[in-house]
């Protein structure tokens, strides 16, 4: 793969010896060392329409001759000498017709190098006549490779494929094995919109995707990134000089690339649509931008309000409503078109975006702007949904209907301004086959914050822009991640491991397909499970980021994703370390597991430690591998507690998905100031509920909602209710319109799970500060006191992450004891301590006749005590007076 073809002035310094453009044939096939033989079929993408291999072969030759016209395409040119070169040729020169035992490259379509159509005609492939713009033929065989596009754009695309046809080799004498290709795309305009919230691309990073869209046969880049003032703050105001030079630039590299450079201006957070010196100001803008010859315009008029005018003159001609703002923006929108458009010959159709983008319901809005617009305007359409999981058919069809203009999809994928914590590298997905052609225009992806690490899902997006019909999600994201690879294997595993982890997304509902399906595995085998292949998939997670910082030929990769690959390598120690705890415990290796156990919060906090910057400065904790790897270090916990005979630590679930890291987690936290909150508003039926890991006797519930900065994010009707097994209900309360609810159960009322559910849909999203579920059970009593925010019953509450911590050192005869409730039999105490901890007990059992009998002495952090079988109805830490202050994590009794 070519990521970035290299410029021409690189490519004579590296090569000036062996490129001679134009220069007298010289030197033979005849003294080309012998090749390797045939290469494995390459992969070329985007996918063509027709790929046929023939039983000749061609062999690249020291010297290649190049017939071109004076009309071919320079960017063809371009890429077909630096392929051959990178095939090993030693130089490619202009010639007019074959010379014997040379590779022999004719470079054009019919209007650019007549000569094309012969060489075609000896290899028995027909010309490319029939085929629709921008479509080409292929040829390979008998000494000869013919690219001829049925307009250059079609040349250009001929090369791109023919550049990943050819070997990448040394020397000369490579052989490539005979094809013909009949190529053209399914969707006529594919290509990227940069129409995101956040901080802009930069001007590197926008050159590097014109050659990259060219390279994946994409032929637009509209230009409308949000947070750019002059597109859209302060659209009225000319450029900066500076500015103006560095458009110039892109517009000639886009032009080059046979990209159309869209320019996109936002006049709509202060235009006003019947004023003459706003429609000049608008058209005043575009004429500047046309001499830098871009010849594509747009007027985005998205997240705007039209329900309130920017002047009063726009109330006095249209009045109010919804269908008086479609009228108003067709008015503004046929000035342009008009004034602007109409007047300047070679201009491209205008295009727009409708304030409704995001759905095909008809409306008043919708129906004023489809009766009144020029009929030539293209509208911009996201889709059912502003990011859409599904695009189909029937939708596109409505789109056309309900609009009645010529459809530019707008597709927000794999766009992540919503989701600065995430990046999203799965394939382009839920697009069904047959739907651009509905369109009447074509498709826009809006990509992520991250313009390099974008390109590999743009990668797949391009490949079903080109060819929809075969477009197979999974393949096309394997082929984008070789291809990103650039051919360095071990880059291309660590870059699979790492777009694994950062996969899932609107579209692509599974987080971590290859990896959350070793974990499966792990777990289906049971007791008995062999972690090797887990372990060696953690250590490749672990690794990968070190790989790709060392291997990865486009390092602004590295740079893109740098927070998201450190916090990649933690969750692999993390993760890692989760799945040895696991090995410990099943192994009975009690001590050694509870150590390893007491690592893990710090590595897991480690691995959410890592933050984005985003414009305003803000620094947001990244996410990778959400729902798998941190649910893994859970469920490996939980694996511990369970070979220990605990219940584990009160859990909160939800249905609604977490806005950023506002997991459902903080809302049993303790902590106010930290909050549950759904990126989504709540809907009937929507819960958030607390698993109290056992059946309890509950007391008092507490549930305070909304936070300061949102304090309408709360379940605004709802029903408290409790359940021991999870599927039937009882009603504990009901509750609306106020943002803290609470409710004491009547006593003796056992449950397992306390629930929060909604009873009506409402427009906020619902922020939980706590959800505090008061339990009686099994009383911790005695000494000495616990420190503030410690508690005597985090000893004995199933929860080994809760730990007693006392205010001071025992007292003479001071104990902690642990009533069980009754006497039972009981065949061990195993005591857990936080590391480190000294203070020294006799560990005693109470027999049925109350005699307290000694079975140990408390030392290290984990010890186990036998005591056989015995009826015992309590558990006693009877302390040594002095020393440290006692802690105690668990007392487990089994
Ligand atoms: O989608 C459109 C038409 N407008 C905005 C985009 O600018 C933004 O990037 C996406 C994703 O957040 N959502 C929008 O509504």
């Amino acid at each position: 793969m070519t990521l970035r073809p290299r410029p021409l002035a690189m490519l004579a310094c590296a090569s000036a010896l062996a490129l001679v453009l134009g220069a007298p044939a010289v030197g033979s096939a005849a003294d080309a060392p012998a090749g390797r033989g045939l290469r494995p079929a390459p992969v070329i993408t985007p996918t063509p329409q027709d790929i046929r291999t023939r039983d000749d072969r061609v062999t690249v030759s020291p010297t290649v001759t190049l017939v071109a016209g004076a009309k071919a395409d320079a960017g063809a040119l371009k890429v077909t000498q630096q392929a051959l070169l990178d095939a090993g040729a030693h130089q490619v020169v202009r010639g007019e017709k074959p010379v014997s035992g040379r590779l022999t490259v004719y470079v054009g379509g019919p209007g650019e190098t007549p000569q094309t159509a012969g060489a075609l005609s000896d290899l028995g492939i027909e010309g490319p006549g029939q085929l629709p713009p921008e479509g080409y033929v292929l040829g390979v065989g008998e000494r000869r490779i013919a690219l001829s596009g049925k307009d250059t754009a079609g040349t250009y695309y001929a090369a791109q494929s023919l550049r990943q046809l050819l070997p990448e080799r040394k020397g000369p004498g490579g052989k490539v094995a005979g094809a013909e290709i009949r190529d053209w795309p399914t969707t006529s305009i594919r290509g990227v919109i940069e129409g995101f919230y956040g901080i802009p691309w930069t001007h590197a990073a926008r050159l590097d995707q014109l050659d990259f869209y060219g390279e994946h046969k994409m032929n637009i880049y509209v230009y409308s990134p949000k947070d750019d003032p002059y597109l859209r703050e302060r659209w009225r105001e000319p450029y900066p000089s500076a500015q103006l030079a560095k458009m110039r630039e892109l517009v000639e590299r886009a032009r080059a690339r046979h990209v159309e450079f869209t320019y996109a201006l936002s006049p709509g957070l202060s235009v006003c649509y019947s004023s003459e010196a706003d429609i000049k100001a608008l058209t005043d803008k575009f004429e500047t931008v046309w001499d830098l010859g871009i010849r594509t315009y747009a007027v985005p008029l998205d997240d705007i309000s039209y329900t309130k005018w920017n002047c009063q003159a726009d109330q006095d001609k249209w009045g109010t409503g919804a269908a008086a703002a479609g009228a108003a923006q067709a008015y503004l929108l046929n000035r342009v078109n008009r004034d602007f458009i109409a007047t300047h010959p070679g201009a491209a159709p205008l295009q727009m975006v409708p304030t409704e983008y995001y759905n095909v319901t008809p409306s008043p809005y919708k129906k004023a702007l489809a009766e009144q617009l020029d009929e030539d305007v293209v509208v911009e359409w996201t889709g059912v949904g502003v990011i859409a999981p599904v695009i189909t058919v029937a939708q596109a069809k409505a789109a056309r209907d309900v609009f009645a203009h010529p459809i530019l999809l707008w597709d927000n994928y794999p766009v992540n301004d919503y989701v600065t914590n995430r990046l999203l590298l799965g394939p382009y997905n839920g697009r069904q086959k047959g739907m651009p052609a509905e369109l009447g225009s074509g498709v826009t992806a809006n990509p992520m914050n991250q313009a390099y690490a974008s390109k590999l899902p743009l990668m797949t997006v391009a490949d079903y822009m080109w060819n929809d019909a075969v477009y197979d999600p999974r393949t096309s994201w394997r082929t984008a991640i070789s291809l990103y690879a650039d051919g360095d294997a071990r880059a291309e595993k660590a870059l699979r491991t790492f777009s694994d982890v950062n996969y899932s997304s609107r579209i692509n509902a599974q987080q971590a397909p290859d990896l959350a399906g070793e974990i499966a595995r792990f777990w289906d085998a049971g007791e008995s499970a062999d972690a090797a292949a887990l372990d060696s998939a953690l250590k490749g997670l672990q690794q990968a980021p070190d790989v790709l910082r060392e291997r990865l030929a486009e390092q602004e990769f590295v740079t893109d994703s740098a927070p998201w690959l450190d916090a990649a390598e933690a969750w692999g120690v993390a993760t890692r370390a989760a799945l040895r705890l696991v090995g410990l415990a099943r192994d009975g290796e009690g001590a050694a597991a509870w150590d390893q156990r007491q690592r893990l919060p710090a590595l897991v906090a480690a691995a959410k430690s890592f933050t984005y910057t985003d414009l305003e400065g803000r620094k947001i904790p990244v996410v990778v591998g959400e729902g798998v790897l941190d649910k893994f270090t859970e469920d490996a916990a939980a694996e511990h507690d369970r070979v220990l005979g605990v219940t584990g630590a009160v859990k909160g679930l939800t249905n609604l998905p977490t806005y950023q890291g506002n997991t459902v987690a903080r809302m049993l936290d303790g902590d106010d100031s930290t909050f549950f909150w759904s990126n989504r508003a709540t809907a009937t039926g929507d819960h958030v509920t607390v698993d109290l890991r056992k059946e309890r006797e509950i007391g008092r519930i507490s549930l305070a909602m909304g936070k300061p900065g949102s304090v309408n994010d709360y379940m605004r009707q709802g029903v408290l209710e409790y359940s021991t097994d999870g599927s039937s209900w009882e009603q504990l309360a009901t509750f609306s319109g106020k943002p803290v609810v609470t409710a004491t159960a009547p006593a003796g009322t056992e449950a397992r799970y306390v629930r929060a559910r909604a009873t009506a849909g409402q427009t906020n999203w619902l922020v939980v500060r706590e959800f505090a579920v008061e339990t009686k059970d099994a009383s911790v009593t005695g000494g000495p006191p616990p420190a503030a925010g410690s508690g005597l019953r985090a000893a004995a509450d199933g929860d080994v992450t809760s730990v007693y911590r006392a205010a001071r050192a025992p007292e003479p005869d001071e104990a902690l004891q642990v009533d069980l409730g009754g006497a039972r039999e009981v065949l061990s105490v195993t005591v857990l301590r936080p590391k480190g901890s000294t203070a020294h007990a006799d560990v005693q059992v109470r027999a049925t006749d109350g005699d307290w009998r000694t079975v140990g002495e408390l030392a290290g952090a984990y010890r186990q005590f036998t005591v056989g079988g015995d009826a015992v109805s309590a558990v006693r830490l009877l302390w040594s007076e002095g020393g440290s202050a006692p802690q105690i994590a668990e007392v487990v009794v089994r």
